[in-house]
């Protein structure tokens, strides 16, 4: 039978209001733990509202796979082939814990390991962000995105961009290193010399901002599955890109863990080329 994905789309919208109304009733509240070390952290409710997700989900389509942040098992989980919801509870938990209300639920599906639905919902903004797969994205059912166009004549370039960037959870190693060296260099004046840089603190979050035209590109090393899938689905819809996190990797994976995501538009092809000119190293 094919999958109607309108419906699907419905029912994760009808989810992520529940999950944020819990969203929002916990905040300020909250005590956390540490996951792999002191700055990644998860807290009660991350688990709670994916299981609030998990029970929808399975309740409604049992006969499609789930995979969840908080109930994923490192080389025992495994994306396969068949419809799976990729769900990522509180994208954005230190936001959270924090009170900076740019935390979500980010809710994707994929078919064929190929995202084809997403909803990402931030409820401190009230920021409901939808995609299905050649039928476009949207901001709040109604505003088609991107919501900004560049400028009559524009050309997107490393110079006039402003660029997501996160410093993520691992802070020693490769990666690390190669993160601040493309940053110091992206933003010097004898580098790139950027616009600027943003840190929403949220894969989805710097996702959606890129869908919406109000950041050019978001790059970052270290993101899972359940952090990009639905907003790959709202960005490409809005008509930019993903491609792989580090140079000449160019056939992008759901469960690969870097990514360039970036704004269309004239310039594209340039700007993804001088960035990886600029970027000093390899992502792990
Ligand atoms: C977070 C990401 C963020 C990234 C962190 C972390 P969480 O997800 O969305 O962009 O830098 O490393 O993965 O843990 O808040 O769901």
């Amino acid at each position: 039978a094919t999958i109607d994905l309108d419906e699907i789309r419905d029912f994760l919208v009808e989810v992520a209001k529940q999950a944020g109304e819990l969203i929002l009733s916990k905040t300020g509240q909250t005590s956390y733990d540490d996951k792999a070390n002191s700055v990644d952290l998860v807290t009660e409710t991350d688990a709670a509202v994916e299981k609030l997700v998990a029970t929808k989900c399975t309740e409604k389509y049992p006969h499609f796979e789930f995979m969840g942040e908080e109930s994923y098992i490192p080389d025992v989980t495994k994306l396969s082939e068949k419809p799976t919801f990729i769900v990522d509870p509180i994208d954005g938990t230190t936001n959270f814990i924090h009170s900076f209300p740019f935390s979500c639920t980010s809710l994707g599906f994929a078919i064929n390991r190929h995202p084809v639905v997403g909803v990402v919902y931030n409820p401190f903004l009230n920021l409901m962000y939808t995609g299905i797969k050649s039928q476009g994205s949207f901001l709040n059912g109604t505003q088609k995105l991107p919501l900004r166009q560049p400028p009559a004549g524009s050309k997107l370039t490393l110079q006039n961009a402003l660029i997501g960037i996160e410093w993520g959870t691992q802070r020693s190693g490769v990666n690390y290193k190669v993160k601040t060296d493309t940053f110091k260099k992206l933003a010097a004046e004898d580098g790139s010399m950027v616009h600027g840089f943003r840190s929403l603190g949220s894969a989805a979050m710097n996702m959606c901002a890129v869908a919406a035209g109000q950041l050019d590109a978001y790059w970052e090393g270290g993101c899972y599955a359940w952090d990009v899938c639905a907003g790959w689905v709202i960005l490409t819809e809005a008509g930019g890109r993903v491609v792989g996190g580090n140079p000449g990797i160019w056939e992008p994976a759901v469960d690969q863990r870097t990514y360039l995501a970036i704004r269309g538009g004239d310039g594209c092809e340039e700007f993804i080329k001088n960035f990886w000119d600029s970027v000093e190293g390899q992502l792990e």
